[in-house]
């Protein structure tokens, strides 16, 4: 299902008491790394990852090598094959259970958060902002549109396709970390 940006659905979130993941090695929100080496496309090159996550939001702010304005640039526009999917693991697994999924669209952006297994939409209100000019991209939803384990965690990983002439062909693809998901991210518990 693609939704178009800033437009709310209706919420429908599942709330899963089920959980108890084994204890892991996880850090504490937010959690920021740098990712400095260099593709060759500065506006597709991730500089630093940020994940932040509250008693009500999960928020990913993506820094890039050079500012582009996802709203009108044409790298990401209908034609092209610019896209960014941010993978997220709940329930510590190794497998993904939600993936974030942004691309151009006719008029705009088009973007969807989906769960798995079976790639199901998830009805939620995502935002995406550029609230740092236009370095930075900042994908931000509720907090209840997951549904978290027990202790409440969450690892990821960022993938930005570019395709720096909008002709449909990826020519750099950016991974955020390099190599697998951020480490466990500790959600703040309800108080
Ligand atoms: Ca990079
Ligand atoms: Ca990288």
């Amino acid at each position: 299902m693609r939704t178009r940006l800033f437009i709310a659905l209706t919420v429908t979130v599942a709330l899963s008491l089920v959980g108890g993941s084994p204890a892991s090695a996880s850090v504490s929100s937010p959690y920021g790394i740098d990712d400095v080496v260099g593709v060759n496309t500065p506006k597709g090159d991730i500089v630093a990852l940020q994940v932040a996550l509250t008693r009500t939001r999960v928020t990913f702010n993506l820094s890039l090598r050079r500012g582009i304005d996802v709203l009108n640039a044409h790298e990401w526009d209908q034609y092209s094959a610019t896209e960014i999917r941010i993978a997220m693991d709940t329930h510590d697994g190794g497998a993904v259970d939600y993936r974030f999924q942004m691309e151009g669209d006719s008029g705009g952006l088009a973007a969807d958060l989906t769960s798995f297994p079976g790639n199901n939409p998830v009805s939620c209100m995502v935002a995406v902002t550029q609230p740092e000019g236009l370095r930075t991209i900042r994908v931000r939803f509720p907090r209840s549109c997951l549904t978290l384990d027990h202790p409440s965690e969450l690892r990821a990983r960022v993938a930005y396709a570019f395709d720096q002439h909008s002709d449909g062909t990826v020519d750099t693809t950016d991974l955020a970390p390099d190599a697998g998901f951020t480490p466990q991210i500790r959600f703040p518990e309800p108080s």
